[in-house]
């Protein structure tokens, strides 16, 4: 029997672009009536040749991802879609959804979370589609969804209750088979085959070595106490804040030394017992590494986890080459230079990463903002970084602060920060970047409070493999000793605007690796606000978020 589609008149909403990560607007947004459905099929309208296929629906647990799987599904049957693959409970983080669409060829997938943006019914909510890769689609796509968002005018569904999301098994909804799915298991089979799983149970089995994994009360508790506990034998506890809550426990799931105040201040008291110290963020995508006393900077972790390759079973035969986002330090380029591999320079946000990992350009991936992932899925990947991690310390029998040291005496140190000026006036935010962006030509070759200003210039890329070009996505001022000043507004924020702003800083000579990153970092931090005039143009003196 062939369940009826009903079409549901609907008119466009304003603003459904999706920003670096799909769509992300306050849960109360979400929550008008047909605001999901139009961008659902908007979504729908952009593909073709889902018929019958297979679509994976999954998310972070937080606020209304119950309600909105619901509504997905009856309109997956409505267009088309053969089997919906779903998490038990809606629970799927982002590389888990990465890896359950690659391992069962699915025809895509739709993931629901706003990441590290708090949750509840005041807090925020996103969605975003995957293509068959495992990976967010790309700009193309992505605005080609926006442009049918503008000129929607009906959405289709079908008439059927609710499924029980929480029992694993087979249901249907209409015409479409759902499985609900361990969310878990595909992926930490994954993950077991790239590390020496045996190994790094041996490391946590030790007396001295103790770990702790805090989970912030999102996605990744589930997968944590599965692969850390269960699998590799830790002791019970060893996941902190493991279970997911829909307010993620009215804190900010971003695994920073600001979010994450407590598992660093953990590591920072001897009394603690602890030796290394790990956190994800909402939906388990980014990773926070910590060794005793000693928070490991993500652009540094990028760089230490190429530098190892040849200690980690999956990655032992080599790497094709490394890619990072552009404002991610360039410490990954030195160890690329000296594994004699490319290093790709990409625009912020792992859609970009994409093309390069399906042509075999890349295996591993980074992000400064605690993301780093490989060719094992299209996303970048929380738990497989910690993983990494256990793996490079079981082998090398150091522990994480020293493995940085040494990896800075080898390479040189790349210091590096991020500032961050959340809730800003867009027009404000704008202006600063506007006037940024006018200034360019007259900064190049310039000597702003002593320094010698390079060159300057707005990032653009042009993907190596389909050709396709991105334009705006940074101002860069770079100085002649190789230090750079990177000004960008986020693209994920759901309140006004978030000025980023990143530092760099290359020192060479050891003896000077132990300086302060804020103490190294202090004359581009006036520099920026020199040529940008931050204070002036927002009316903060001092950044809200150091990371
Ligand atoms: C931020 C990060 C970016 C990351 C993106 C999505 O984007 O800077 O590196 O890819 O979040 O990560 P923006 O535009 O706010 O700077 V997640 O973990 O929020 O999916
Ligand atoms: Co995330």
């Amino acid at each position: 029997m062939t369940t009826k589609v009903i079409s549901v008149s609907s008119a466009p909403f304003s603003g459904q672009k999706p920003g670096t990560s799909g769509l992300r607007k306050k849960v109360t947004v979400f929550q008008q009536e047909r605001y999901l459905e139009n961008f659902v099929q908007a979504i729908f309208d952009t593909l073709s040749g889902q018929q019958g296929k297979t679509l994976v629906v999954g998310g972070d647990g937080r606020y209304y991802n119950d309600v909105a799987i619901q509504t997905i599904l009856r309109m997956a049957a409505a267009a088309g879609f053969g089997r919906a693959l779903v998490g038990c409970d809606g629970i799927l983080s982002t590389p888990a959804a990465s890896a359950v669409i690659r391992k069962w060829q699915a025809f895509g997938g739709l993931i629901l979370s706003a990441s590290h943006n708090p949750g509840g019914p005041d807090g925020d909510f996103g969605i975003k589609y995957n293509l068959g890769n495992g990976g967010p689609a790309n700009e193309a796509f992505t605005d080609a969804v926006y442009q049918r968002t503008q000129e929607i005018s009906a959405y289709r569904t079908i008439e059927a209750a609710d499924i029980d999301l929480g029992r694993l098994g087979e249901f249907q909804v209409g015409d479409m088979a759902v499985s609900i799915i361990d969310p878990v298991a595909d992926y930490a089979e994954l993950l077991e085959s790239l590390f020496d799983f045996e190994r790094i149970a041996a490391l946590l089995a030790r007396a001295d070595f103790r770990m702790r994994f805090d989970a912030m009360h999102a996605v990744t508790g589930p997968y944590a106490k599965a692969i850390l506990e269960s699998r590799l034998g830790a002791p019970a506890g060893t996941v902190v804040n493991g279970t997911p809550l829909p307010d993620f426990g009215g804190g900010h799931p971003d695994p920073n030394p600001v979010y994450a105040a407590e598992l660093v201040a953990a590591l920072a008291d001897s009394r603690s017992g602890l030796s290394f110290g790990a956190a994800s963020d909402g939906d388990g995508d980014r990773n926070m590494v910590v060794g005793r006393g000693f928070v490991v900077s993500p652009s540094d972790s990028l760089a230490v986890i190429a530098a190892n390759h040849a200690l980690v079973p999956g990655y032992a035969a080599g790497l094709a080459g490394v890619a990072r986002s552009m404002p991610t330090s360039c410490a990954v380029d030195r160890v690329a230079q000296a594994l004699g591999i490319p290093c790709y320079e990409t625009p912020t946000g792992w859609k970009y990463f994409g093309s390069l990992l399906d042509a075999g350009k890349a295996t591993i991936c980074g992000e400064e903002s605690a993301g780093t992932g490989s060719s094992h899925v299209r996303e970048k990947d929380g738990l497989w970084a910690v993983l990494y991690w256990l793996n490079i310390l079981a082998v090398r029998d150091t522990p994480a602060d020293v493995i940085v040291r040494e990896h800075w005496q080898r390479f040189g140190r790349n210091v590096y920060s991020r500032h961050d000026y959340e809730g800003i006036e867009t027009a404000a935010a704008d202006r600063l970047m506007d006037g940024l962006r006018a200034r360019l030509p007259q900064l190049a070759g310039s000597l702003c409070n002593g320094l010698r200003i390079e060159a300057a210039d707005d990032f653009a890329y042009i993907d190596p493999v389909d050709g396709s070009r991105s334009e705006r996505q940074g101002i860069r001022i770079m100085l002649d000793d190789g230090s750079r000043v990177v000004f960008r507004l986020s693209g994920t924020g759901t309140e006004g605007a978030t000025l980023r702003v990143y530092l760099e800083r290359f020192v060479a000579d050891p003896s000077r690796h132990e300086v302060p990153t804020q103490e190294a970092l202090a004359p581009l931090v006036q520099l920026a606000e020199t040529v940008a005039q931050i204070a002036g143009i927002t009316g903060r003196k001092k950044p809200d978020v150091i990371s």
